[in-house]
């Protein structure tokens, strides 16, 4: 028989308030939502204001906090700790979920979509669909609607990247991903990969020449302060999938994940209604805050791409079932 001194007994007896009090308020679950943003941007925002709803439509049951600037570390850390449990949802860019799923980067295919009107009919349609079954396997539950990050531009420290020529021996930041490290070399440039975290002591520092993001990241990492141009050259889009553990959302009964669900949607509409506005708007902004546009013609670098047989490697990575839903969307692309 176990023995309980009178002094251990006491010490019990005594958190036992505290104990009950804490269990009566507890949530049933309690899980974390991170994200790679500062907290002014549109996701964190967006993404507040469903948890909140979450938590009353639920009654308390479910309690989600928020995490957001990489508090909990770079993008690929974080999407360890996703795989593994530790946090349980993360919207992250396709092109970062590339390193372990191939087809989920097959949006940021060069130059493959025009407008908005063809990256959500693509993206809401049988090509997202398709992209996130696919994900599946490595462990994620994806919601059906993708945020938005938008059309990736490129910036640089100091000169204007114009024609084709110019990335010859430009060395740009990519996130981490093969397809824009692809991309970029079909151009002789070298990218070289790097967390968001990272980027802006990567621009400062000189160890890259530029970067490649909207206008939206541009402004809120601050990256006008390092940089001087922007080229609006839109060569790729780019979305944050909202990921969620599988097995931690297949825990949560069926009238919890529909509140989840609903927010989660929601929230994507907002989302991609306020950053259509923010990239929309953020252009003379930035160029009061000192940086200098310039808007490249887009065939030479289409040309280029085609001559470097980017398009022929990709299709042949990807497979003929997700280039030819991607080519249902965006038309011919090689
Ligand atoms: O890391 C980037 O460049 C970012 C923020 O755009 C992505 O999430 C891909």
């Amino acid at each position: 028989m176990p023995i309980i001194t009178r002094r251990a007994l006491g010490q019990g007896l005594a958190a036992l308030p505290a104990l009950l009090t804490r269990r009566a308020d507890a949530a049933e679950f309690s899980y974390k939502f991170a994200t790679n943003q500062p907290p002014s941007h549109p996701s964190n925002v967006r993404a507040q204001q469903a948890i909140d709803r979450i938590r009353e439509q639920t009654g308390g049951r479910l309690q989600i906090q928020l995490f957001p600037n990489n508090q909990l570390g770079g993008d690929t850390d974080m999407m360890s700790q996703l795989r593994s449990g530790a946090i349980q949802f993360f919207p992250l860019s396709g092109l970062i979920v590339q390193t372990i799923v191939p087809v989920a980067g097959a949006n940021g295919v060069g130059f493959a979509f025009k407008d908005y009107d063809m990256v959500w009919a693509a993206m809401d349609g049988e090509f997202g669909a398709y992209i996130r079954r696919a994900m599946e396997p490595a462990g994620f539950y994806t919601f059906p609607k993708i945020w938005d990050n938008g059309f990736r531009q490129i910036t640089a420290g100091a000169k204007p990247i114009a024609r084709p020529d110019d990335l010859n021996g430009f060395k740009i930041r990519v996130p981490v991903m093969p397809l824009e490290t692809s991309l970029f070399e079909s151009y002789g440039a070298s990218p070289t990969s790097i967390n968001i975290k990272e980027a802006y002591s990567a621009l400062q520092t000189r160890l890259v020449d530029g970067e490649e993001n909207p206008l939206s990241i541009i402004y809120n990492w601050k990256f006008y302060e390092v940089q001087k141009y922007c080229s609006l050259t839109s060569h790729m889009w780019d979305g944050f999938w909202v990921l969620a553990n599988k097995r931690a959302w297949e825990r949560l009964p069926k009238d919890v994940q529909d509140v989840v669900s609903k927010n989660i949607e929601q929230a994507a509409q907002e989302q991609r209604a306020d950053i259509r506005k923010l990239n929309e708007g953020l252009q003379s902004e930035l160029e009061k805050l000192g940086m200098t546009f310039n808007t490249p013609d887009t065939e030479p670098f289409r040309a280029k791409l085609r001559s470097a047989g980017f398009y022929a490697k990709w299709r042949d990575t990807f497979g003929p079932e997700c280039w030819g839903l991607l080519e249902k969307y965006t038309g011919k692309l090689a």
